[in-house]
């Protein structure tokens, strides 16, 4: 009977998936299980609960969990009413010595005496009404939860209300994934602080907020400068973060606007932290250093009286409404934004002005570490000018200097969240204060999830980099939970920039990344790999086919797109507007530099004879950076300049090594197509698309990225591919070198960002262009790549005919479907490809494509490939 109903369950499936129940679809599980080996309870009993706990909400997620995954609906009691029939007889103290051999499952409908209740409060409710029935669990902390699965209850119990919540996601995670079930599980985040930034403005996008590195639409909390009337996404947001163990969320922009701070702005961030409370995570705000000037004040200075009654005031006001306001964060003295340097105070004045204010609410200031001064940079004149250097010459001196409710927030690299950077050498100076992690789930520099780059295994190391202080083995996440200082724990923060989108981050793929984060930073002994095959379950189905086929594609995407990116330790070598498309000449002496001259390339950050950035990590890895034969080869150009032709230790030259690495990373990403279609008929038909059409992308932009790069440094070096494919392209017919009749020739900048350089456009923002060519290829079937730009000031329409038949078409409307930062110019960011398969032709056939302007987009083209099976170029 059971069987039969999971199996009419399992049919249901076809709904349509658009991402945003995103990890809890609460899908049917594996039907590989007889539904008799689920623990399932037959009510749920709820203690200590009011409507906005997080022990309610826990028990309605459960009773939502259960009806989605089994189509059973369970009751809700509370504990007083349904105490006659909890059988608590068999509980001694010692829940796991008393296991079940198979559940007993839901008893008889008819059976009205006994039940087998799922338990769900908080430790201390709990023993008040069963006093003496649990084993000993006071190292459980505040956050973490307890389960124990016996044969007379499931109790889900949280050391606070928000630990039941945690363990109720925990106990319904393990249902939905129908892996193993633990009889009894405790779990303790490693830390208190596990927050997510947004960098949501007020304004900007249409009436809607914007987000700053956002590539999932406009902002779920903000429109039109105030905070929204309808937080549904809010709440839906906040369920989602509870799920993997987030307990805050600062909402705007750390480049913040103090509008943020009006009477309107303060009631409707109320509204949002009602709509968080229920799933405990609390709000914090970013805060505009020089706020006070804004509203009156005529300095912002953090030692001025009147100024800290004002933030006392404002923080006062604050928390009268957000009791449980988490706290600040504060981006000062970067990027052009004020703070106490302005006022020729120091760092921790002003850190310790808002501690101060926040300190008798209990709230905590978020004090970022991100400050360097580009205009002390300039490399070109200077050998040993860094930006690398900067943080720890601010931050030095400060430690021992601020409250103890300050946390430094440091970014994972020294620069700026590229492909691959060391850890920040700040984390082992800073040892009095507490310190937090900040990395990016955005992937700003990481193809704005348009590409998929899967970044647990990147978090994992980052965690795990061992700075050896004091000769002892010194994991970050040992820095970060004060194990290693002895000092408060501190803890992680990752820039998120969910929208409104309904995929939340713009790309089902890059969900995985949230995922992962959430995990490590409660747990960063968990493993990456481990956690891509338990969201890709619960995102898309149990089928191994699937799991593997996404792990496959997660596990290599992170080496792939460094490979086509920037490899050795470069750093990225994006274009200043859109941190998205190639433009390696401008990065050679910009602040995010790569120093690629003639017959060298690399920082030297050495003591000796660079800048010295690897002399401000503790002795042994100071040794192992200072020294150009130990430093790792994937960091080898971000602490050596170091000639192309030097041998690496994997035995190729550092050109070679470039030229290879582009070659292997496109082909890596272009066979995720065939690996992705390969599972079509397992995933729903909405998500299969949107996953596949983004793959696509991905494929032709990493070309785009190979051949900017390869081509730059071929270029510039004169050194050949020992392989000979740089610069050596078969089937390509250039756009250019076509018949053209109402297009002209137009000369792309950067020039490495087209093949050949030059490209073509209409001539006319009205009238069609036509470019033609005859066919010398020998005859038979290819695919047809065609290269073009896709500018965000108009959406072009293309044509195709072969021999004047019509043969294929397409629109340059990825503004709209891809989310990237947009690019007004042709450039590596609108550089992008479009290929048709099944193409037949034969020797004097003749392709004519037109091209329909729209706006300012005329109709770009760069060149057309005809390819034979199994080739990528
Ligand atoms: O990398 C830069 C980003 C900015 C960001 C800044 C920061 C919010 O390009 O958009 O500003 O980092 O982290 O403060």
């Amino acid at each position: 009977m059971r069987c039969v109903f999971l199996l009419i369950m399992l049919c249901g499936l076809a709904i349509a998936e658009d991402g945003l129940k995103a990890w809890l679809r609460y899908a049917p599980p594996p039907m590989s299980r007889s539904l008799n080996e689920y623990p399932i309870p037959s009510r749920i009993v709820v203690l200590n609960s009011t409507m906005s706990s997080p022990v309610f909400t826990a028990s309605q997620e459960v009773v939502q969990g259960i009806q989605s995954m089994f189509g059973i609906s369970l009751d809700v009691d509370d504990a007083e009413s349904i105490q006659s029939r909890i059988d608590t007889s068999k509980w001694h103290g010692n829940l796991q010595e008393n296991p079940f051999e198979q559940f007993p499952l839901r008893l008889p409908k008819a059976d009205t005496t006994q039940i087998w209740p799922a338990i769900i409060g908080t430790i201390d409710v709990f023993e008040e009404r069963y006093p003496g029935k649990l084993p000993d669990l006071t190292g459980l902390q505040p956050d973490g939860f307890y389960i124990n699965i016996s044969s007379s209850a499931i109790l889900i119990l949280g050391r606070n209300e928000r630990g039941a919540l945690y363990g109720s996601f925990k106990y319904l995670s393990d249902l939905a994934q129908g892996t193993a079930f633990p009889t009894t599980h405790m779990s303790n985040p490693d830390v208190p602080i596990r927050w997510v930034n947004q960098w949501d403005n007020l304004h900007g996008r249409g009436r809607q907020g914007s987000i700053e590195r956002g590539y999932a639409g406009a902002s779920i909390f903000f429109e039109n400068g105030l905070v929204r009337d309808n937080l549904d996404r809010a709440r839906q947001y906040a369920r989602l973060l509870a799920s993997i163990g987030i307990n805050a969320v600062v909402v705007n922009n750390v480049n913040a606007d103090s509008g943020i701070l009006s009477d309107r702005n303060i009631e409707g961030l109320a509204r949002i932290a009602d709509a968080f409370r229920p799933y405990g995570i609390q709000l914090g705000i970013s805060c505009y250093f020089a706020s006070p000037e804004k509203y009156g004040l005529p300095t912002a200075d953090p030692l001025d009286e009147d100024v800290i009654a004002w933030w006392n005031n404002i923080t006062n006001v604050i928390y009268e409404r957000i009791p449980d306001m988490a706290g600040y964060l504060v981006k000062a003295n970067s990027e052009g934004q004020p703070g106490p340097l302005t006022y020729n105070r120091t760092l921790a004045d002003g850190a310790n002005m808002f501690a101060r204010a926040l300190r008798p609410h209990g709230g905590t200031v978020m004090f970022r570490a991100f400050i360097y001064d580009a205009s002390k940079l300039n490399l070109k004149a200077n050998w040993r000018d860094d930006r690398a250097v900067q943080a720890a010459q601010f931050f030095d001196g400060l430690d021992g200097m601020v409250d103890d409710n300050v946390v430094i927030q440091i970014k994972n690299g020294p620069i700026d969240f590229q492909v691959r950077e060391p850890v920040s050498s700040l984390f082992s100076h800073i040892r009095r204060a507490r310190t937090a992690l900040e990395i990016q789930v955005t992937q700003e520099y990481l193809g704005q999830q348009c590409h998929i780059v899967y970044l647990g295994s990147m978090y994992k190391e980052i965690m795990d980099f061992d700075f050896a202080v004091d000769n002892t083995s010194a994991p970050l996440s040992k820095i970060l939970n004060g194990q290693q200082f002895d000092r408060k724990a501190g803890g992680y923060a990752a820039v998120v920039n969910a929208g409104l989108d309904e995929t939340w981050l713009g790309s089902h793929l890059a969900m995985s990344n949230l995922y992962a984060y959430g995990h490590l930073a409660w747990n960063p002994s968990r493993d990456p790999e481990e956690l891509v095959r338990d969201w890709t379950r619960l995102t898309f189905g149990h089928d191994e086919k699937i799991v593997e086929t996404i792990f496959d594609m997660s596990m290599t995407s992170w080496p792939a797109f460094e490979n086509y990116t920037a490899n050795l330790g470069l750093l990225s070598m994006v274009d200043a507007a859109t941190h998205f498309g190639p433009d390696p000449g401008y990065r050679v002496h910009s602040a995010i530099a790569t120093r690629a001259y003639k017959g060298s390339i690399g920082i030297d950050r050495t003591v000796d004879n660079g800048s010295g950035y690897a002399g401000q990590y503790p002795k042994r890895i100071a040794d192992m950076y200072e020294n150009v034969d130990a430093t790792p080869d994937e960091l080898l150009l971000f602490f050596h300049h170091v000639p192309y032709t030097r041998r690496l230790h994997s035995g190729s030259t550092v050109i070679q090594r470039i030229y290879d690495a582009h070659y292997a990373g496109s082909q890596t990403v272009h066979d995720y197509i065939g690996k992705w279609k390969s599972i079509k008929q397992m995933v729903d038909v909405e998500q299969y698309e949107n996953v596949l059409s983004r793959l696509k992308f991905q494929a032709g932009h990493a070309l785009v990225w190979r051949d900017a790069i390869n081509n730059y440094f071929h270029d510039l070096t004169r050194i050949p591919d020992e392989k000979g494919r740089v610069g050596n392209h078969p089937w390509r017919i250039e756009a250019e070198d076509m018949d053209l009749d109402g297009y002209v020739i137009h000369e792309v900048r950067p020039a490495v960002s087209a093949s050949g350089g030059r490209g073509i456009v209409t001539s006319s923002t009205t009238k069609m262009g036509i470019a033609a060519a005859t066919i010398g290829f020998p005859a038979g079937e290819y695919a047809l790549a065609i290269n073009y730009f896709d500018v965000a000031t108009g959406c072009s329409a293309w044509q195709v005919f072969l021999n004047d038949q019509p043969t294929a078409q397409w629109a340059g409307d990825g503004e709209f479907k891809l989310g990237h930062s947009p690019s007004r110019s042709i450039n590596g960011a609108s550089a992008t490809r479009i290929t048709f398969s099944n193409i037949t032709v034969a020797p004097g056939d003749v392709l004519r494509i037109e091209g329909t302007p729209d706006g300012q987009e005329m109709a770009p083209l760069d060149y057309i490939s005809f390819l034979p099976l199994g080739i990528v170029d």
